[in-house]
């Protein structure tokens, strides 16, 4: 999953890169499972497996039923499911996430984090996002929620037991204290957050006290971590968890943003998940910056088995991968149509629209290319690069002709078109580092362009990157690459993700 060579003696870092903030992670004997927010996609939740930390497999999707996840057509883009909890408690896993656009906050329990998952135990007396749940002792649970306030809780059916109170709120004055996270650890209990906003300014504090409904003590060295105003690629660390290795060494998972180009940087994967080893000095958890290079670790690693490049559409099923917007892909599209092939029926809907036919999987590397044979005999679609309905741009074809468009805000503009024989065609879109030009450089180039019959890929557009940026768009997404239909029926044959190398 790197984008460049490592030095021996290092692994990547960000350990889950593209689209995965919030990371919540626990581990079960050898195995560590980890959870991201999913917000407008559907299936919703990533669950990820790992046996050394570094390398994780995608084992499925949490939320993979209408019964669990109903996102309303009129759900926001970066709305529905924010910032899951992650938990094993009693021979069972427990998931609790918000749906801010249907139901608030829920919880649902598996035996196998594959799935299935159950459907969701509402808790409509439990206000507030990012909920954390914890059991103390007397197996009494706790939910703890951004804020940061409390409520005993009986996670079986949802009801409250007693009053939400509010129990800390990080520094005075601190922005949005969120993200919690109880945990007991030796003789504390410790209420980890995150403040500070989720931009620039992120940063993870702790306190500690004698019982999970505090009251607490802050660390004097708060905030324990922070890239603020610090010369590193990785920015706006925070929204951590913490996990305690078979070794007894401890790690933090956490979200965080490579900005890249000029002024003032811009983030085009959206919040990735990193790893960071944790120390205890006197109590409190002391962590170190976060590098796009973790010293190996000290076990043995296991190499997560490779997501295939390419997708030929041969099986009945579609790759967890997939992601659609509001709707599930089953919805949207099927490989039962024509057989090896994708096909994607339109709604009247464009990319601009709630309702898009698009079918995606998240960029995961900074320099990557994407190509899919299209045959658009009965319609219109394409390639497209997905943020949000207001940032998007794509490669379209329809019979006998090839346009490339960039929708940036409520502008929306033909960039290339041109002629091409009546029937299939690869569009390609190759993303790359934008070239220098001082404050005001670009974060990468989209060239969107076509296969020709003997491989080579010619552009028809380079497009600046900028645009399709957190820092642009704004919202707690990132891009998604994938295909759409604009009219009729389209098929697609294959669809392939490389990561290129960096210059
Ligand atoms: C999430 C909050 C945050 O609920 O962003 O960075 C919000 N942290 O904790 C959406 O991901």
């Amino acid at each position: 999953m790197s984008d460049q060579h490592q030095p021996s003696g290092t692994v990547p870092n960000p350990v889950v890169p593209g689209f995965h903030p919030d990371p919540s992670v626990c581990r079960v004997g050898d195995d560590y499972y980890l959870v991201c927010s999913s917000f407008e996609y559907f299936p919703g939740i990533p669950v990820f497996h790992s046996r050394d930390l570094v390398n994780w497999a995608r084992i499925g999707n949490a939320l993979d039923r209408p019964s669990q996840l109903r996102l309303p057509i009129d759900t926001p883009s970066s709305g529905g499911i924010y910032a899951p909890t992650l938990r094993h408690h009693d021979g069972r896993f427990w998931l609790i996430v918000t749906n801010v656009d249907d139901g608030g906050n829920m919880l649902f329990t598996a035996t196998d984090p594959a799935g299935p998952w159950s459907d969701p135990v509402r808790l409509p007396g439990v206000p507030g996002i990012d909920p954390d749940l914890t059991w103390d002792e007397d197996g009494t649970c706790w939910c703890t929620v951004a804020g940061v306030s409390q409520v005993r809780i009986d996670p079986t059916t949802g009801e409250t037991l007693g009053e939400q109170r509010r129990i800390w709120s990080g520094a005075p004055g601190a922005k949005a204290p969120e993200a919690p996270h109880l945990y007991r650890i030796g003789e504390y209990w410790y209420l980890m957050i995150a403040e500070g906003g989720t931009e620039r300014g992120h940063a993870v504090s702790i306190a500690r006290g004698d019982s999970p409904s505090g009251p607490f003590a802050p660390c004097p060295d708060n905030p324990v971590l922070t890239h603020r105003g610090i010369d590193s690629p990785i920015q706006n660390t925070g929204h951590a968890d913490l996990v305690q290795a078979p070794d007894g060494s401890w790690w933090m998972v956490l979200l965080a943003v490579r900005p890249r180009g000029g002024t003032p940087g811009w983030s085009v994967l959206g919040r990735e998940t990193f790893l960071a080893p944790v120390e205890w000095v006197d109590g409190w958890p002391v962590v170190g910056r976060v590098t796009p290079e973790l010293p190996t670790p000290v076990w043995p690693l296991h190499p997560a088995p490779a997501v295939p490049a390419r997708d030929d559409f041969d099986q009945a099923d579609l790759h967890p991968q997939w992601i659609s917007v509001r709707r599930r892909p089953e919805h949207l599209c099927t490989t039962k149509e024509r057989s090896g092939w994708l096909t994607l029926r339109a709604a009247g809907a464009s990319l601009d629209e709630n309702d898009a036919v698009f079918v995606g999987r998240r960029q995961q590397h900074l320099a990557c290319r994407a190509r899919t044979l299209i045959d658009p005999a009965a319609g219109r679609g394409g390639l497209a690069v997905r943020l949000d309905e207001e940032h998007h741009y794509e490669i379209e074809a329809a019979d006998g002709e090839v346009r490339v468009f960039a929708q940036i805000g409520a502008l929306r503009s033909e960039v290339a078109a041109r002629p091409v024989p009546v029937g299939t065609v690869v569009l390609g879109v190759e993303i790359t580092p934008a070239p220098p030009r001082g404050a005001r450089s670009g974060p990468d180039v989209l060239s969107f362009g076509i296969e020709e019959p003997d491989g080579t890929f010619t552009a028809l557009a380079a497009v600046d990157g900028r645009y399709l940026s957190t820092e642009v768009a704004g919202g707690f997404t990132g891009r998604v690459i994938g295909m759409y239909a604009a009219a009729g029926t389209v098929h697609f044959d294959r669809f392939d993700y490389e990561p290129l190398r960096l210059p």
